[in-house]
């Protein structure tokens, strides 16, 4: 349908909602008086999902906010988070379930149980135990996606083990500030990773990186590319060999509900990352609580599937420690999704059954300039619940996503959180909301969330701002590890005199009073006065039938204050060099015209072969903005694939 009619996709025209079928509002997890229910006692109701765990003491206050904003959440409890995820499930007889249906890039599998679960984190456990390591010390993991990422981090929960995972593909730079940063005493690594069939060195990378570590005194090397790695005696260790030889028997020990579980770094809006630091027991509590109501889990029933990479939130919060918690049946895919063929996913739900599946909008585009006779060619009829995060969905990719693979009838629930919310926030509850694509809608039960102006105050309908948070949510960021000015500064003295977290995103109220997300305050442009989204104009743009995928930047222009500059992806059908004609560039900027109106028409657009995206997804406008002001393009590192802006200034200035 959308391919008759893609220029009704337009974020702003969109109306169209989609209620849930009564079938699937009979059995949902989430009804709607949970709303009314966590609005009339709000830690009454967090004290009620924080009953989803196992507690070795119960807390004595469910929330402590007397030093704000630095939150102590069931304070006075004793858990474990390993024995939450894993061993009470062994414990209620579920031992036999599969937890994770592993498939490694070259098409091998592991079906790991409970059971195999347990034994393989309790050895992990024995391991670092051996090795001094004792409570509240910190090991980096860099590791893809293997059974042993997961049970590493699982090990560092059960002994009280403050992890920091590092992206499998981050540079040796990258992992040197955050190890340093942590004063790591371990980093568990593999000796290389499967990427589109090659098998890519990692340990060597590591080396590099820890060269005068002082923090560091062992590496654990996962064997799985089976590559010669560099050795340093005395230092370094396989995994097979630490920790095959260990005893199956731990017995996990409690602890105190603030304990820290994780940092994890996320990059801010100057040089050095942000070492988010996650605690223990309202992490788990909203992990588990959001897991089990957006994504409308039932253990032993669904096959979940989230694509996420541990590497960052994501993967911690809904590969992890929700999903675990919640008894997950789940697939773990350490590749590509076009390794070997670009069906690859759509094979994995077809063989396994995978009825829930969380991915990023930036793959479903990506899915769409494949063409939709992919996924056609599978049977994804098991499918029942589709998730999106990481960045406004644009309603086409939304259309599209609901109609090709939920067979025009799953739920897509549109996800806002960030590293810092440790989880999912604001999104429609299957079962209960109508949707509406392109918007996250609503805070969920229990979760406050305004759109403000400048000076604090909450916009109308209609109106548009600052999203913040106004109550303080159990899974919140604890500080920044090492920096607590750095936390106070960054996120609570924008609006310091009503004491709310400023996420640093621009949103909406339509008239509804749903939120609209429009992306990160910095991609909010004006242009001679008026606030334009970039994602509304890249919304108009993949409306168009020749654009696949399209990155907007606004760049300084001395008359209107920002002019627009489109960076625009066209389909694989379209002959690139009829697209990059002035016609068919002035039909885009009349389309932009006609879908938003004509402050909204770009100043200039360039037909390029890549977008410049993170490891997580996102485009890097920043480096956009610098080829669109003749800048020198600024730094890289953080980009998935740093050739991709020597791709597009090179075909700009060859004119091609
Ligand atoms: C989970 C994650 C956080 C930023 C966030 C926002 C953007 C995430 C979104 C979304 C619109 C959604 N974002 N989900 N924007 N709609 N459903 O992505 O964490 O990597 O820390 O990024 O991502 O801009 O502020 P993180």
């Amino acid at each position: 349908m959308t391919e008759q009619s893609p220029a009704l996709d337009n974020l702003l025209n969109e109306s169209r909602t989609f209620p849930p079928s009564d079938e699937f509002a009979a059995r949902a997890n989430a009804t709607a008086d949970l709303y009314a229910e966590a609005d009339a006692d709000r830690e009454a109701f967090w004290a009620k999902q924080a009953e989803r765990l196992h507690w070795e003491t119960k807390w004595t206050q469910v929330l402590d906010w007397s030093d704000a904003p630095f939150a102590k959440w069931f304070a006075g409890g004793k858990l474990n988070v390993a024995y939450n995820c894993v061993d009470r499930h062994v414990d209620d007889g579920h031992g036999d379930q599969v937890a994770i249906h592993w498939v490694g890039e070259p098409g091998d599998t592991r079906d790991l149980t409970y059971a195999d679960l347990k034994r393989e984190v309790s050895k992990a456990a024995n391991a670092l135990a051996s090795l001094g390591l004792v409570a509240g010390d910190r090991v980096a993991i860099q590791l893809q996606m293997v059974p042993e990422a997961i049970v590493a981090m699982l090990a560092c929960a059960r002994l009280g083990l403050t992890h920091s995972v590092v992206f499998g593909g981050f540079s040796p730079t990258a992992l040197r500030s955050r190890v340093d940063d942590a004063q790591a005493r371990v980093v568990i690594t593999s000796d290389g990773q499967f990427r589109r069939g090659k098998a890519a060195p990692m340990k060597a990378n590591v080396d590099e990186a820890l060269e005068g570590a002082e923090s560091v005194e062992k590496v654990i090397v996962v064997r799985r590319t089976e590559t010669e790695v560099p050795w340093t005696e005395g230092r370094d260790l396989w995994w097979h060999e630490l920790v095959d030889s260990q005893s199956e028997e731990h017995t996990p020990e409690a602890f105190d509900a603030e304990h820290p579980l994780y940092i994890l770094y996320t990059s801010g809006t100057t040089g050095k990352p942000k070492g988010i630091l996650h605690t223990s027991g309202g992490y788990l509590t909203q992990a588990a609580y959001t897991h089990h109501t957006v994504f409308d889990h039932k253990p032993g029933e669904d096959v979940y599937w989230c694509t996420a990479d541990i590497g960052w939130v994501t993967g911690h919060t809904y590969i992890v420690y929700g999903p675990l918690a919640n008894r997950v049946t789940q697939v773990v895919y350490e590749g590509t999704p076009n390794t070997p063929h670009e069906g690859r996913h759509w094979e994995i739900i077809q063989q396994y059954k995978v009825s829930i599946y969380y991915t990023a909008p930036t793959l479903i585009r990506t899915f769409m300039k494949w063409g939709k006779e992919i996924p056609e060619k599978y049977d994804l009829s098991s499918l029942r619940v589709l998730g999106s995060v990481g960045e406004p969905i644009n309603p086409e990719a939304w259309i599209w996503y609901r109609e090709n693979i939920g067979a025009g009838k799953a739920p897509i629930v549109d996800t806002w959180w960030q590293t810092e919310t440790g989880s999912i926030m604001i999104s429609p509850l299957p079962g209960v909301t109508a949707a509406k694509p392109g918007s996250a809608q609503r805070a969920l039960p229990g979760i406050s969330a305004k759109v403000v102006d400048d000076q604090a105050t909450e916009v109308g309908r209609g109106g548009g701002g600052y999203l913040v948070l106004d109550q303080p949510w159990p899974s919140m960021l604890r500080g920044i590890w090492g920096d607590n000015d750095r936390y106070r500064e960054t996120y609570w003295s924008r609006f310091a005199d009503q004491g709310f977290y400023f996420a640093g995103d621009g949103a909406k109220y339509d008239d509804d009073g749903d939120i609209w997300l429009l992306g990160r305050v910095d991609d909010v442009m004006n242009v001679s006065g008026h606030r334009i989204s970039t994602t509304e104009v890249e919304s108009a743009l993949v409306s168009h039938p020749t654009v696949a995928e399209a990155a907007v930047v606004g760049a300084t222009d001395p008359t209107t204050g920002q002019g627009i500059v489109a960076f625009v992806i066209l389909r694989g059908n379209v002959a690139q060099d009829e697209a990059k004609g002035e016609e068919a560039i002035t039909a885009l900027r009349n389309h932009v015209a006609k879908e938003i109106g004509p402050i909204a028409k770009p100043r200039q657009i360039m037909v390029v072969p890549e977008l410049p995206k993170t490891r997580s997804g996102k485009i890097m406008r920043r480096l956009l903005r610098d080829v669109a002001e003749n800048r020198q393009v600024g730094d890289v590192t953080t980009l998935a694939d740093s050739s991709v802006m020597d791709l597009i200034s090179s075909g700009l200035n060859s004119g091609k």
